[in-house]
């Protein structure tokens, strides 16, 4: 495909141009060879659940050897794809209870308890005694509490404390109410094995509970418990595209999710020793720069610029300047391994957990993180020497953006509680809100619905909140700076003029999405209404992951209208698709909606939230 119509952005077409001008294959090429793809695998009528298998059912032969149908076929596959999100989200989450656990015990140094107040205020949410006892104590108890969160004698996980009553006996009418986080997961690849849930409706209920344990669960674990170790953020200037690669600098990319392994590596990289070297050796200094999620995480902490999104990773080390890629898990494609192996890059990985042949291994552990962190940096400081400079490309000056929108921080910037909001939304200058979330996916020119989606809704005074991999494109776009104000409708300009913020709000990470969760809780509480009842939407236009369906999953169900530019693979199944798109409406009070087209997919935001604005007497 020619390279226009791949992406919108000028610094990837150059890059891209890059590519093959030196023989180096990207994602694109790849999807290209991969096309067409398998139509039953598309539909989800494909199963490998056993080996009396695979089958495949379709209208000429509609069971599968053990009896399946379509139904049954395509909810497992869902489940199970939905288990997967929920995992990874939720196994990062434990990773930051395993933090804590490595404070509380002493058995680190290199991290430590940032947020006390943060920390005890999460204590007391979760019925845990505060008073007159040691910030180490409550610590304690508080992972505890976490990690019983994870398991199986839990009537619900503890933060459903923040969730509106009226939602919680929606769940437990349902079956719904998540108990534990490893529990709905493993339950569901129970329930998928040949042979026992063979009710497409009775699974989908279950993937929903699996997902719902992710966001009220590991995910909001994670970003909590992220909050307590590094801080929490607060509003700053950041940079963003391939720009923030610096030619004169020894250039560090971490990649990936988790904040414990990045946070270090930047701390490592503002050692002085270091710093000396990498100027001995010719650099003016050290840039670390994110990429994706653990990008976002320290964007939002500490202001770091970000290099670009999911399908910017592989063109981030094409411009030849990057000296090392510094990984955790999730969304790392292993083709940046090979990539890297065309220049001077060096791929290190750090989670046991998620390791790449070809890419050096560190086993990243809190008790040894600063030695280790420091031994990276070094590679990579020593990489310098070894730079192509006549390979060397950065095509484009970096764009202002601001970030840093925790909860904690719009309530301090609204003078201490949420009625400002509250009152803004009555009076109709913001009419509602919708958080624009998620990836890029080939298939999609790159960031084409992210940006034109975001554009839309401010149009109408539709506050827009952004997360995980949308951030560098609505960053990119111009949209995360104050003066954005100028492309948004006039109630909308005129509340976040006075603020003084951007009318699309970085919220962080994809786990943060937790934050977007707690917000509307809140919001819902403050009013004594459902969340269901919210002039509010969620939207993922070109999502691709696992993560993803498990997030639109868990807002849905938690009664939130959420838009996907492309259905997951379940059309193979009438009664699974009509379940997503309509059926759930009746028992959650929200359901997916799929529309590839920007403007369309704002006008149906505009028209629900109109109708609820309407229900609500507005
Ligand atoms: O968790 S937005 S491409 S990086 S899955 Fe991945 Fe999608 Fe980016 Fe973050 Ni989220
Ligand atoms: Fe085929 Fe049933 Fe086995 Fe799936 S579980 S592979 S449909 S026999």
């Amino acid at each position: 495909r020619p390279i226009d119509e791949l992406t919108i952005w000028d610094d990837a077409k150059a890059m891209l141009k890059k590519a093959r001008a030196e023989g180096i294959e990207t994602v694109h090429e790849r999807l290209d060879q991969q096309t067409p793809h398998c139509k039953m695998c598309e539909l989800g009528t494909s199963c490998r659940n056993c080996t009396m298998g695979p089958c495949r059912v379709s209208e000429k032969k509609p069971l599968g050897v053990c009896g399946a149908d379509a139904d049954v076929i395509v909810a497992r596959n869902f489940g199970r794809f939905v288990a997967g999100g929920a995992a990874g989200h939720s196994d990062h989450g434990r990773d930051l209870i395993e933090v804590l656990e490595a404070i509380v015990e002493g058995e680190t140094t290199d991290y430590k308890i940032t947020e006390e107040g943060k920390l005890r205020t999460i204590a007391g949410e979760i019925g845990i005694e505060t008073e007159g006892r040691t910030v180490k104590e409550v610590a304690h108890d508080v992972m505890d509490e976490f990690f019983a969160d994870f398991g199986s004698r839990r009537k619900e996980v503890s933060f459903l404390a923040r969730v509106p009553q009226k939602r919680k006996d929606v769940w437990a009418k349902l079956g719904m109410t998540p108990r534990g986080v490893d529990r709905e997961i493993a339950e569901m690849m129970h329930r998928t094995h040949m042979g026992c849930d063979n009710d497409a409706p009775n699974t989908l209920i279950h993937a929903a509970r699996t997902a719902l344990a992710d966001g009220w669960g590991g995910s909001m674990i994670g970003t909590e418990l992220s909050d307590v170790i590094f801080g929490t953020p607060t509003p700053r200037m950041s940079t963003a595209n391939l720009g923030v690669i610096k030619e004169d600098q020894v250039n560090i990319l971490v990649h990936g999710h988790n904040p414990v392994v990045s946070e270090m590596i930047l701390a490592a990289a503002r050692d002085p020793q270091l710093v000396a070297r990498a100027k001995e050796l010719g650099a003016s200094g050290i840039n670390v720069a994110g990429l994706c999620c653990t990008g976002n995480e320290l964007l939002m902490r500490q202001g770091i610029p970000m290099a670009g999104n999911h399908l910017m990773t592989e063109l981030a080390i094409i411009t030849g300047a990057v000296e090392a890629i510094v990984v955790d898990y999730q969304c790392i494609m292993p083709s940046l391994v090979q990539i890297s192996g065309c220049y001077h890059t060096k791929f290190i990985d750090t989670a046991n957990k998620a390791r790449f042949t070809g890419g050096i291994h560190y086993d990243f552990q809190p008790a040894t993180a600063m030695t280790q962190a420091k031994e990276i940096v070094s590679l990579a400081v020593e990489g310098f020497a070894q730079r192509d400079k006549g390979r060397v490309d950065i095509p484009c000056e970096p764009i202002d953006i601001m970030t840093g929108f925790s909860n904690e921080a719009v309530i301090a910037a609204l003078g201490g509680s949420l009625d400002p909001l509250v009152q803004a939304i009555v009076a109709g200058d913001i009419r509602g809100a919708v958080g624009i979330v998620g990836c890029n996916n080939p298939k999609i020119k790159q960031d084409s619905l992210n940006v034109g989606l975001a554009k839309e809704l401010i149009k109408r005074d539709i506050l827009v909140i952004a997360t995980g991999c949308v951030t560098t494109a609505a960053g990119k776009a111009g949209l995360l700076v104050p003066e954005a104000i100028e492309m948004a409708g006039p109630g909308l300009k005129k509340i976040c003029g006075s603020l003084g913020i951007p009318p699309v709000l970085h919220y962080g990470s994809c786990v943060d999405n937790s934050r977007i969760m707690q917000l509307c809780a809140a919001l819902a509480n403050t009013l004594n209404v459902d969340i269901s009842d919210l002039p509010v939407g969620a939207s993922s236009p070109e999502w691709y992951s696992e993560k993803a369906a498990a997030i639109g999953l868990y807002a849905v169900a938690s009664g939130i209208q959420t838009h996907l530019g492309h259905p997951p693979h379940i059309l193979g199944s009438k009664t699974v698709t009509n379940l997503a798109v309509a059926g759930l409406e009746d028992l959650v009070g929200a359901a997916f909606f799929i529309e590839p087209d920007p403007v369309r997919t704002a006008e149906i935001f505009d028209e629900r939230i109109k109708a609820k604005r309407k229900a609500l007497g507005l």
